[in-house]
């Protein structure tokens, strides 16, 4: 769980390009481009997620969003932890 935590800390920080210790939906469409995938996904996930309803995401909601990804299993979306 920790190194889990360590990973998401990390993208978090990747994804966060203005470091403003929040994720816009600008940087996390630049991020779903990145990885190959929809930007429509990367808007699917910003209005799922943001659960405070302020258009970003931080890094509790960003932890969050993650761990239920993965706890869900949705296909696809384990890549974002096999990335370098
Ligand atoms: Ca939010």
């Amino acid at each position: 769980m920790t190194e889990l935590l360590a990973a998401t800390q990390a993208w978090f920080a990747r994804i966060d390009s203005d470091n403003s210790k929040s994720i816009d939906p600008q940087e996390l469409r630049a991020e779903f481009i990145r990885l190959s995938l929809q930007t429509s996904e990367a808007d699917n996930m910003m209005t799922f997620y943001d659960t405070n309803g302020d258009k970003i995401l931080d890094a509790k909601e960003f932890a969050a969003a993650l761990i239920d990804i993965l706890d869900n299993s949705i296909p696809g979306f384990q890549v974002f932890f096999s990335s370098p």
